[in-house]
């Protein structure tokens, strides 16, 4: 790809393809995007656009939308990956694995996990309606794991560049939902566990203040986006501590008064364990 784009005759369109192309190969293959890969200067609106092409090929793939995401929603994350903006991402059935499932470590490239509170919207919803009521349309609340996994060599990006790659989403787990009316969300305790052993704590209040305070931001950003979310969709809103490297073996987020939600890491033995991400 050639790294001035848009500027000697290749237009964006090709570069939004392009972009796309090489991170679904990078994230089919595991094989990571390298620094040394020349790559254009993406403005927010063609990273935006370069996410749609993405997910438009895990469509045609057969994948289904499920939901929406939102990325950078604590400063722990901020902090950690140096960015200040909420981003948003989209979610398809392919990369959910169920309650208790497992997690093929050899399809990922250096995952890392991260303890979430998820939203079940029970009506359609036209992010693009100036007069939207998403809080209103929640009918369910759980507490969720999240996966991420960079498709950049060693989770370096700038913020385009981690839109472009769909904000690092790979798989998602959700728990049992819970009534709205049922739970407080505010500053609850998060505790995220390999196995019995505790690898990150935080509360509900580092998303943002409060779980619900995403969601103008993500009316605000899938408005802007023309992004929609049809009844029986999901919301990840954020993490409630920084990422850690998915350990091999079962992994659970705590959310206190919403349970736990678990996973299994199977290990890939045909490569040996590094430095990036536990491999
Ligand atoms: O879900 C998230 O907060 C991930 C945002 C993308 C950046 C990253 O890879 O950490
Ligand atoms: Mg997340």
């Amino acid at each position: 790809m050639n790294a001035a784009a848009g500027r000697d005759g290749t237009t964006p369109v090709d570069v939004v393809s392009q972009v796309a192309r090489l991170l679904d190969t990078a994230q089919q293959n595991a094989i990571p995007v390298g620094t040394e890969t020349p790559w254009p200067q993406l403005g927010l609106d063609e990273a935006y656009a370069s996410q749609s092409a993405l997910i438009a090929r895990r469509h045609e793939r057969g994948e289904h939308g499920v939901g929406l995401k939102l990325g950078f929603t604590s400063e722990a994350k901020m902090r950690q990956m140096g960015v200040d903006e909420v981003i948003v991402g989209q979610l398809t059935d392919g990369m959910q694995v169920p309650d208790g499932g497992t997690i093929d470590l050899a399809s990922l490239i250096h995952p890392r996990v991260e303890p979430e509170v998820a939203f079940l919207i029970g009506t359609d919803i036209d992010l693009a309606d100036p007069d939207v009521d998403l809080a209103a349309a929640i009918t369910g609340v759980a507490a969720g794991l999240e996966i991420i996994d960079s498709r950049y060599d060693g989770f370096r990006f700038d913020l385009p560049r981690v839109v472009a790659d769909n904000t690092s989403a790979a798989m998602f787990v959700l728990g049992p939902w819970h009534s709205p009316d049922e739970v407080d969300l505010d500053d609850v305790p998060v505790t995220l566990r390999s196995g019995d052993e505790v690898i990150a704590e935080g509360t509900t209040a580092a998303i943002l203040g409060h779980p619900l305070r995403t969601l103008p931001r993500l009316v605000a950003l899938g408005g802007r986006l023309g992004l929609r979310l049809p009844a029986g969709s999901v919301v990840l809103a954020g993490a409630a501590t920084e990422a850690v490297a998915l350990p091999p073996g079962p992994v659970s987020a705590e959310v206190a008064g919403l349970g736990t939600v678990r996973a299994v890491g199977v290990p890939d033995r045909a490569r040996p364990l590094g430095e990036d991400g536990g491999r």
